[in-house]
Order: C-alpha cells, then structure tokens, then sequence
C-alpha cells in the first residue's frame, strides 16, 4: 500500500453551546480533515482533533497540524507499507506529538480497511464488537444551577445514561451535591482537567460522600506520585486522562496506584495501535477503561464507536450523539441517539462517507499535499 495524495482540509463546526472548562471556553470546534489516497484510488479519512490552544495537553491544533504536515507525511509518502500497524513504528523516531500522529495512522487503518473491503470495527479489533454502544456526554461548567439541573435533566431524558460534570475550584463540592440531589441514581463524575493540587485533597475527599463513578484527573498533567497520595485517601476512584499518552504510562499509573480507571483517547495516545495495547493491558490488570472524546466530528466519531463497541468497554464513553454538539455533520448520517446507545456503523472502514456540502460550507482552507 503506497500512500499517492494527502488531502488537507481545515474546518471548524460551530458548537450548539459553548464548552466552559477549567482551563476555558471553546465556541467552535477547528479540527482538520486528512483524506489519503493510495494508488489503487482508495481512499481513507482521518481527524486531526487536537484543540485549538495547547490547554489541555501540549499540543495545539497549528502545532500538530505542522509536525504532521513537515515531519510525519513526508515518512508516510516515501513508505509503502504491508499493514496499519506499520505506522506506529515509521513516526517512532518523532518524539511525542501523539495526536498529530494518530490523525495520519488512524487514516490508514481506514484506507486499508476499506481497501481490502472490512469494516474497522469487525476485522480489526482485539476483541468482538457490539452493533450499538451505551455512550456518556460530559457537560461544560454551566454556573448557574437550575441551568445545569434543567441541562442534566434533558441529557437524562434524552437517554443519557452516564453524566460527567466539569470541575474547578469553586465548582465543585456544592454542585456535585446539587446534581446528586435532584439525581440519585444517576452514573455521575467529575472532570477536574488538572486544576487541582496537593494542597486540595481535604476538598476532594468530600467528593467521597456522593456515589460518584470516578474523578478524572484532579491533578497536573505530568503527576504520578500526587495522584497516588490522593488516590490512597480516596473510595471514589481517579481517572486519568491527560497523564496517560502511551501504554508506558499506563504502566506507570498502574504500578504506582495512580489511578482505578483510565480514560482512553485513541487520538491522545498517538493512534489506534497504542489504543489497543492499553486496551489488552487494563484487560490483563483488571483496570477499569473507557473510551473519551474529543468533541470530535464524525470522522473521529465512527472511529471511537468502532473501538468502544469492543466487548469489555462497558463503561459509557464520552462519545454522544452528532446533535449534542453541532448543527450539522460532515459525515452523510449523523449520529443520533437512541435508548441510550449510538448504531456503530458496519460499513468497509471506520463506515462512514464524507458529505463534501457540508464540507465546503465550513472549509477554512484545502491543501493537496
Ligand atoms: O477532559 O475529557 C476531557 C473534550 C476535549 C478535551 C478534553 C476533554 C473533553 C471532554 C468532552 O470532556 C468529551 C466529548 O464529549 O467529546
Ligand atoms: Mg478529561
């Protein structure tokens, strides 16, 4: 498989509501679309999701987009590879950059995918897959309560079976009891995004008294040993997210009791291949993993729905219908809830078609590389 022609597009989808955090607020998702090519004429999509600003992790959606443009297409096109897998290995000796990375391999699983004629989520998981897939949405700082109970209230009714709540200092243990209240039985956690530190572990262990699922990290990004401290004192189990960027660090979290859950992002850990290794490791250590999102689009999307419809991911990932976020999709069928679940779909590839309308209307700029 030669990789002839890579087709570039910025884009950025206007979002329903604006997504507040404990490090900001974003109004629009800016992602890019890489289209390849192989010389047969097939073609394979892959999202490049990184955020606009380097908030959340250390890349940004320009510094990503210029490692894979100048360091990592350039291996891709002078490569001709037998598999997927292959790919992980060729961008090894470009350090970190994990989701400039996995824009590209992710789109080659795709095109090989769809190149020999199978679905993704059939032929190339490491485990069987489900047809639907019970799926979480995360809600953004929203200060106001009866605004948030009202905004929790339509998610639940919606068929939402899990809800995780942004936290920061000040939002936290009074709105966690708040939402508790008017939800008692409700899967509830709460997203800190590292804005807490060692000195805030009295506050978070009041977090103990309201059945929360888990924690998601509390603490700073590069932190192990804090998250371990806490997480001794904790019954309520920390997640962790922005730490993990490979199976390496999951090992860590693991031998340092780090954390009881993992928060995977294929994107975050440079790919699908990384993705499934962490995926085989929590198996083999009876560590709780789920799959989170990224406010993607749909391409990312039917991504995620492939792996999380894996067998032992029965923990509801971030992964919500099209309409939570946008008003439209550049994806031919949005994804819409139903019962709680989303339809993976069981086309050759991730299983989806472009909708080149859609496209065009949000296009910020096309480069043939
Ligand atoms: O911390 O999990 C996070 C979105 C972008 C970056 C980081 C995070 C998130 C989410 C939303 O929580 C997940 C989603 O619905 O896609
Ligand atoms: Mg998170």
């Amino acid at each position: 498989m030669k990789i002839k022609q890579i087709d570039w597009y910025q884009l950025a989808l206007p979002l329903k509501s604006p997504f507040k955090t404990s490090y900001g607020e974003i109004k629009e998702k800016a992602f890019d679309l890489v289209v390849l090519t192989d010389e047969l004429g097939t073609q394979g999509y892959g999202e490049l999701v990184t955020l606009a600003t380097p908030e959340y992790t250390y890349e940004s959606l320009v510094s990503s987009r210029l490692v894979a443009q100048q360091f990592l297409v350039p291996l891709l096109k002078k490569t001709s590879l037998d598999h997927p897998s292959d790919v992980a290995e060729l961008f090894k000796s470009i350090k970190g950059n994990e989701m400039a990375k996995s824009s590209l391999e992710t789109a080659v699983w795709d095109l090989y995918a769809r190149r020999t004629n199978q679905n993704l989520g059939e032929s190339f998981m490491i485990e069987p897959v489900h047809d639907d897939v019970a799926v979480g949405v995360s809600i953004g700082i929203i200060e106001d309560m009866a605004q948030l109970v009202h905004t929790v209230e339509g998610f639940v009714t919606e068929g939402y079976t899990r809800v995780k709540l942004k936290i920061k200092p000040g939002y936290d243990i009074k709105m966690v009891k708040t939402v508790r209240e008017h939800f008692p039985d409700l899967k509830l956690m709460v997203d800190a995004n590292s804005a807490y530190s060692l000195v805030d572990c009295e506050l978070l262990k009041q977090l103990d008294q309201y059945q929360l699922e888990m924690v998601e990290q509390p603490f700073a990004d590069n932190d192990f040993l804090d998250h371990a401290y806490l997480q001794q004192q904790l019954t309520t189990s920390i997640c962790l997210d922005e730490n993990i960027k490979s199976l390496k660090d999951v090992e860590l979290a693991h031998h340092l009791h780090s954390c009881r859950a993992i928060n995977l992002k294929i994107p975050r850990v440079g790919g699908l291949t990384e993705a499934l290794k962490i995926l085989d490791y929590c198996r083999k250590h009876h560590l709780l993993v789920w799959l989170g999102g990224m406010y993607e689009s749909g391409v990312g999307r039917a991504l995620n729905l492939q792996f999380a419809a894996q067998t032992s991911l029965i923990f509801p990932g971030d992964l919500s219908a099209t309409d939570r976020y946008f008003y439209e999709d550049i994806i031919e069928q949005p994804f819409e809830i139903d019962d709680g679940k989303l339809l993976r779909p069981t086309a050759p590839g991730i299983g989806i078609e472009l909708n080149h309308d859609v496209i065009t209307r949000h296009l910020i700029h096309h480069q043939r590389l």
